[in-house]
Parts: C-alpha cells; sequence; structure tokens
C-alpha cells in the first residue's frame, strides 16, 4: 500500500492555554505513525499540491481567507498569544464578522483548536495528503494510506474545531466523486465526524457513515446523534452509529457489519476510510475498550467491500500503540493480517 506523507505538518504544534500538561494531537502522533510504516518496509511519497479549487470543493472562501490571515492579525490587536483561540464562547453569526475577536469565535466551535503561525501551511499540506491520495485511486491504486496530520473530520465548511482546520477525508471523497460516481465515506474515529457530516448532509452522492462514541457523553457533543439521516436530497445518505463508552472490540465489529452492510447496498465507486485511532482503550482522550489486534480485524472487514479505498489520518493519541493500530488496519485491508 502506498503512503502519502510531508513533514510540513511539523509547522503546527498547537499548545492549550492553560492546560495541564502538552495538546494531545502532538506532531509526534505523526513521528509514531511514519516510523512503523517505514519498519514495514511501505513505501512513503510526498504529496503534490492543492489549489484553491480544490479547496472550495469543501470549503468556504471566507473561511479560507480567516484561517490564511488570523494569526498575523490576532497578533497585531496584541492579543495573548501563542494562538488564536476564542475568548468568548465560540458562536455562529448570520452574518461573517470583520473584527478579529469576533471571527475567532465565528470561525471556531471550541476552544481547543488553537491557530498558530504555521497552523494553516499544515493544514493545507494534510489536505494535499488526502488529495494526492484519492488522485492516486482515481489513478487505479487500490488503496492509499494519507498520514493526514493535522486531522480534519471536525472541520466544517466554514469552521474549524476539534483539533482540526481543512477537512481533509472530505476533499479526498470531493475528489474521488468528480467525475460523478458514488462515494462513500466511512468513519472509525473514536468521535463522530460532524464536519464531514455537515459538508455532504445535503449530498445523495457521498454517503457518510461513522461509528462513534454517543456524543450526549462524548465529544462533539452537538452531533452525531442516530436521528441524523441527511436532508433533502442527500436524506437517507447519512448514517450515525452511536455506541456507549467502554465499547469492546467484539460490540464494535458488531456495529461495523451495519455500517458495511448500509455501504454495501448503497453502492459506491470509491470509499474513503477517516481512520481514527482513538477506539483504543489506552488513548488518553477516548473511551473504548479496543485492542491493538482488533484494528486488523476492522481493517480486513472494510477491505473485504472490495472498493478501492483512500485511507485519510484522523485522531489516536496514545503514542506507544499509536503506530501499530495503523499498521494493522493497513494490513488488515490488504488481507494481510
Ligand atoms: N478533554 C480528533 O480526534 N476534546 N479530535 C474533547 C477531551 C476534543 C478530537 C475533550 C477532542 C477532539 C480528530
Ligand atoms: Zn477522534
Amino acid at each position: 500500500m502506498k503512503v502519502i506523507y510531508t513533514d510540513r505538518h511539523l509547522e503546527h504544534a498547537p499548545s492549550i492555554a492553560g492546560a495541564v500538561g502538552p495538546h494531545p494531537e502532538s506532531p509526534q502522533r505523526a513521528k509514531a505513525i511514519l516510523e512503523a510504516i517505514q519498519a514495514e518496509g511501505m513505501a512513503v511519497a510526498r504529496p503534490r499540491g492543492i489549489t484553491k479549487k480544490q479547496l472550495l470543493a469543501v470549503h468556504d472562501g471566507d473561511y479560507l481567507h480567516y484561517l490564511q490571515g488570523a494569526y498575523k492579525a490576532w497578533t497585531e490587536a496584541h492579543l495573548p498569544g501563542p494562538a488564536v483561540i476564542p475568548q468568548s464562547p465560540p458562536h455562529r453569526m448570520d452574518v461573517a464578522p470583520t473584527n478579529i475577536v469576533a471571527q475567532a469565535g465565528h470561525y471556531c466551535f471550541d476552544t481547543e483548536t488553537p491557530l498558530g503561525p504555521g497552523t494553516y501551511k499544515a493544514a493545507l499540506a494534510a489536505a494535499a495528503c488526502a488529495l494526492t491520495a484519492a488522485q492516486q485511486i482515481t489513478g487505479g491504486e487500490r488503496f492509499v494510506f494519507a498520514l493526514c496530520r493535522p486531522p480534519g473530520h471536525h472541520a466544517g465548511r466554514g469552521v474549524c474545531g476539534g483539533f482540526c482546520y481543512l477537512n481533509n477525508a472530505a476533499i479526498a471523497a470531493a475528489e474521488l466523486g468528480k467525475s460523478g460516481g458514488k462515494v462513500a465515506v466511512l468513519d472509525v474515529d473514536f468521535h463522530h465526524g460532524n464536519g464531514t457530516q455537515e459538508i455532504f448532509y445535503d449530498s445523495p452522492q457521498v454517503f457518510y457513515a461513522s461509528l462513534h462514541a454517543d456524543p450526549n457523553v462524548a465529544f462533539p457533543h452537538f452531533a452525531g446523534y442516530a436521528n441524523e439521516r441527511g436532508r433533502g436530497g442527500g436524506a437517507g445518505f447519512n448514517l450515525n452509529i452511536p455506541l456507549p463508552l467502554g465499547t469492546d472490540g467484539r460490540e464494535y465489529l458488531r456495529a461495523l457489519e451495519q455500517a458495511l452492510e448500509a455501504i454495501a447496498s448503497f453502492g459506491p465507486q470509491f470509499l474513503v476510510v477517516s481512520l481514527g485511532c482513538d477506539t483504543l482503550a489506552e488513548d488518553p482522550i477516548g473511551g473504548f475498550t479496543l485492542e491493538v489486534a482488533d484494528f486488523a480485524a476492522i481493517g480486513r472487514r472494510i477491505g473485504q467491500l472490495g472498493r478501492p479505498c483512500a485511507i485519510v489520518q484522523e485522531g489516536g493519541y496514545y503514542l506507544p500503540s499509536l503506530g501499530q493500530c495503523v499498521v494493522n488496519f493497513l494490513a488488515g485491508m490488504e488481507g494481510r493480517m
């Protein structure tokens, strides 16, 4: 399996103001995954670029403009560093504000997604990884893994949050659907991918299916409930399977069957997997009890769908096992485990 990666993510090293301990979404995450992949002898290639047009397939122009200039505006207004973080409760306004303090609340839905000097560049590089993976799939590859950092599935068309700025998986899905074929996005991160859901909520071309912790007790809290099934032409093309805290590998695999059945009857030409490893028992911010070996079984079942697939890295914060979880998943997909 081919892997797309660039070390341009290193420009994004978030910290949380006033927090005890470091931000979990650290550069060491990508390092851990990369080392495990290299130890497997898998080929790693750098991404091609991403154009404004390819970003606009998924994100709003005013939001991209904000991401690009926010850190500079924040610093010039002498607001507290080391990064842009909303100061009042994040709140979406009807008309996009022009003042940087108001913008920080309008364009971000939480206080754990700091926008530092290198954040946008790193996010662009991650998006480029996902796009390149998708391009290789349309070029005839069976499976390609985009080692993206920062992650993407919480980012909506016009909003960052949940450690995410650009929705890498959605950018891959949009690219895969460019010639009109159906695309399914299967999200196996511990958290619901509210951003991906929002982006494709009205679309019958992209089916979004997600297994995740019950949002009543887990982030993002405001989305991911089973009654969210899509809207308008997209009604019926969104499937949420919320699971209780403590869910183990057996229970998880049983729920996965449900998602795979729905995807199979949708009949997509291409698949995108949002791969989060924060379902692991040891994950510091998760709450399921999966084991490292379960990732191979999950990958194997997804691979058996038999659709060409771009796998996009999302969360996963337990550094000692993160690389092994990813490698097991990829080996499972290829039927090697
Ligand atoms: N103290 C991803 O996995 N914080 N994002 C939850 C934990 C936000 C996770 C509260 C978690 C976001 C891509
Ligand atoms: Zn997550």
